[in-house]
């Protein structure tokens, strides 16, 4: 292996995306290996904990944990804080989102009625509290932590995008939109140049 090869699903969402991202705003030249499902179950067990993103770097065992990922990457090109416990405070937001996969991800495969149940709950209660929580922790404008991007504005931006789109069933798509700071994360993300050369590739 001579180059950074990061293994996701063959899809531009979630914890995959935000690492491809970092990658990318990273300046880092990488293989970006997409995994269909078939491909997976076998897979699955010759990763560190089960589960995607992997990232392997040239020379050392592959590293797993989305937030372990971005932190690593960030730490190294200056898109995470070098200050100790401002990056304690990116981690937390970090965390804050992998809670939110936490308790929405089950409802995936529920079936059609239990799935209606479960979400409608979670707009009762969970998601309107994590938003705010949210929203009182980013200190910024129009980042996380101000005018630069960190790799949990990566991270904010796809956990906003994954409701907003409207393909969720059971959640509105305006369901952030009292939250002009989370939102405020989420545009500034979209229209960053670097983002945006993402999306641009062939
Ligand atoms: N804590 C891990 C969670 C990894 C995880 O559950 N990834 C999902 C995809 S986003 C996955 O691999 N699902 C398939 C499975 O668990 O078999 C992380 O942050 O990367």
């Amino acid at each position: 292996m001579t180059k950074a090869k990061l293994i996701y699903f063959d899809a531009p969402v979630s914890r995959g995306e935000e690492c491809r991202l970092a990658l990318h705003l990273a300046g880092i030249e990488f293989e970006d290996v997409r995994i269909n499902a078939a491909a997976w179950p076998v897979l699955k067990e010759q990763t560190p904990y089960g589960g995607l993103p992997v990232l392997d770097l040239p020379g050392h065992p592959p590293l797993a944990h989305s937030n372990a990922i971005l932190v690593l990457i960030g730490r190294r090109h200056g898109l995470h804080p070098a200050d100790d416990l401002e990056a304690a405070r990116h981690e937390g937001m970090m965390q804050h989102v992998e809670d939110l996969r936490a308790v929405v991800a089950p409802t995936i495969h529920m079936g059609a009625a239990e799935k209606k149940a479960a979400r409608e709950a979670l707009m009762a209660g969970f998601l309107p509290a994590w938003a705010r929580y949210a929203e009182k922790n980013i200190s910024g404008e129009p980042f996380f932590a101000g005018a630069k991007l960190h790799v949990v504005d990566l991270k904010l931006h796809m956990a906003v995008r994954w409701f907003i789109g409207g393909k969720v069933d059971h959640i509105p798509a305006t369901i952030f939109d009292a939250y002009p700071k989370l939102m405020g994360v989420y545009l500034a993300v979209r229209e960053h140049t670097g983002v945006k050369s993402w999306y641009a590739k062939p």
